[in-house]
């Protein structure tokens, strides 16, 4: 049984590292968008999609095999991102950035998500460890390749460019690089924190899931936000254990941070 004193503690606890930080890395994952309903990868996908299994679709051998499937399902969701709107937990976020940015804390929120919501609630900066929906490419030429706007769906599957070529989302597939300057931009910051906030992720995918134990390495303390435990939880210093969209608020109105 969770006993809500424990929450309480690990508010206070938290908000204390939190007030007392010289430099805050966020690393946030798709459990942030959960309260904004779009699913997380472990949630089972729903209707036209239910019997396909996110880790075997964001490949590109999965692409290269049949890339009408794969980019149905892209199109599918990232009209479904459009859609959405940011939660309490993404807003939270852009306000402690504009905290930090007002006492001159360094701050860098780095995220896993490819659905543009922190950027829409008022986040700049992000640094997008895993690309994005939103924006598409040549396949072969990695020209930008754009999408019907305003987001409506793509008329025919799979999408070709110009040039004849296939069409993908601007996103990182399991075996492929991430974005090197998002790597560069990861690698110092995490590098150079005291405090790192693990947000909604299960830390099972890497290179992000080993920032945590990077920060740890250097003494640096790290916050775990999520419902669940996760293979980071050993390291953290505090854990708040629910939902982001309570949690970060929460946080932040005992840490003193304004406009939550
Ligand atoms: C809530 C909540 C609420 C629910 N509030 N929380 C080292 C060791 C082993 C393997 C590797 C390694 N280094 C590299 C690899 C290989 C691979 C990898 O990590 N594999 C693992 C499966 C082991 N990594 C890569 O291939 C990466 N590339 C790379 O490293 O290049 C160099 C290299 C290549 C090859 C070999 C070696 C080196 C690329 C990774 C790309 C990941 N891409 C995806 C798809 C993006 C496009 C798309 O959207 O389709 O990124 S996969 C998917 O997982 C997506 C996510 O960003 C990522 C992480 O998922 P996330 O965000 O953690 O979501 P979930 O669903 O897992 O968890 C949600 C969490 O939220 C849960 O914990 C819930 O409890 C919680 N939650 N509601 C707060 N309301």
């Amino acid at each position: 049984m969770h006993d809500p004193s424990d929450t309480e503690a690990a508010l206070d606890r938290t908000a204390a590292i939190v007030r007392s930080a010289s430099g805050i890395v966020v690393l946030t994952g798709a459990g942030i968008s959960a309260e904004s309903r779009i699913p997380t990868y472990r949630d089972a996908m729903e209707g036209l999609w239910a019997s396909f299994d996110p880790q075997r679709l964001a490949t590109p051998e999965a692409f290269a095999a049949d890339p009408e499937t794969v980019t149905r399902w892209y199109d599918f969701r990232r009209l479904r991102c459009a859609e959405a709107e940011p939660n309490p937990g993404h807003l939270a976020l852009a306000a402690l950035q504009a905290w930090c940015a007002a006492r001159g804390t360094p701050f860098t929120l780095l995220t896993q998500n490819v659905d543009r919501l922190h950027q829409r609630a008022g986040s700049t900066d992000v640094v997008e460890l895993h690309g994005t929906i939103m924006a598409w490419r040549d396949a072969e030429t990695g020209e930008p390749w754009s999408p019907p706007e305003p987001p409506e769906p793509i008329r025919d599957f799979p999408p070709r460019t110009d040039r004849g070529h296939l069409a993908r989302p601007d996103v990182v597939w399991f075996g492929e690089m991430l974005p090197p300057a998002a790597v560069g931009i990861a690698s110092e910051a995490v590098g150079s924190c005291d405090v790192f906030l693990s947000v909604g992720t299960s830390s099972q995918v890497y290179p992000a899931a080993g920032f945590a134990e990077a920060v740890s390495r250097h003494g640096g303390r790290v916050i775990e936000v999520n419902p669940e435990s996760t293979p980071l939880t050993r390291l953290a210093a505090a854990v708040l254990r629910g939902r982001s969209g309570a949690m970060l608020p929460a946080l932040l109105a005992r840490a003193g941070v304004v406009g939550v």
